[in-house]
């Protein structure tokens, strides 16, 4: 790796849930950021008009904490889903979704297909998943998505199905 780990801000600055206090985190947003069961459902409560625009569905390089977490060697790209969740015309959340090795024979194939369906409607339905403890951040972190010196909470977590990982990264664009 040329980058310096210690500078790297996108390694460095996610914190385990336990922490949201010290991030500046309200009650209110805790509830969000922390929910364990689908999002997807908890938006459609406040927002029957509920779309998924995809932003881009390609093989790319992944960022440093993605390529850490899924233990994949500096050169190796993994197939990327980037999506805005909209309520009408307003964006209410982007997320990321970072595969590693997504043929045939991965078990998660099926998310390549998966369009505009939200991704939450397939992954709460799957019995044998394992899903690890959220990491979470609130900065002006440099998503390719937001506006610059755009603060937003975000978090991420660890999904695997046969011992195969899937990586979900989401960040919160409204004010919440
Ligand atoms: C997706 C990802 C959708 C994360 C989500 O909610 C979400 C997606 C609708 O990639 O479709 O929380």
């Amino acid at each position: 790796m040329t980058t310096n780990k210690r500078k790297d801000i996108y390694l460095t600055q996610w914190k385990p849930a336990s922490l949201w206090q010290r991030l500046k985190i309200s009650h209110q947003e805790k509830h969000w950021l922390l929910e364990e069961k689908s999002l997807t459902a908890k938006f459609k409560k406040q927002c029957p008009n509920l779309t998924v625009e995809i932003l881009s569905e390609k093989w790319q390089a992944p960022l440093s904490y993605e390529k850490q977490q899924l233990g994949l060697k500096d050169n190796q790209h993994a197939w990327t889903r980037c999506i805005v969740l909209k309520c009408g015309q307003q964006n209410i959340l982007y997320a990321r979704t970072v595969i590693p090795n997504l043929t045939s024979g991965n078990t998660w194939f099926a998310i390549k297909k998966l369009g505009n369906k939200p991704l939450g409607e397939v992954l709460f339905n799957l019995k044998n998943i394992t899903r690890s403890p959220f990491k979470i951040l609130k900065r002006n972190y440099p998503w390719q998505y937001l506006e610059q010196n755009t603060i937003a909470a975000a978090r991420y977590s660890l999904f695997k199905q046969d011992n195969q990982p899937l990586l979900l990264t989401e960040v919160f664009l409204l004010k919440i």
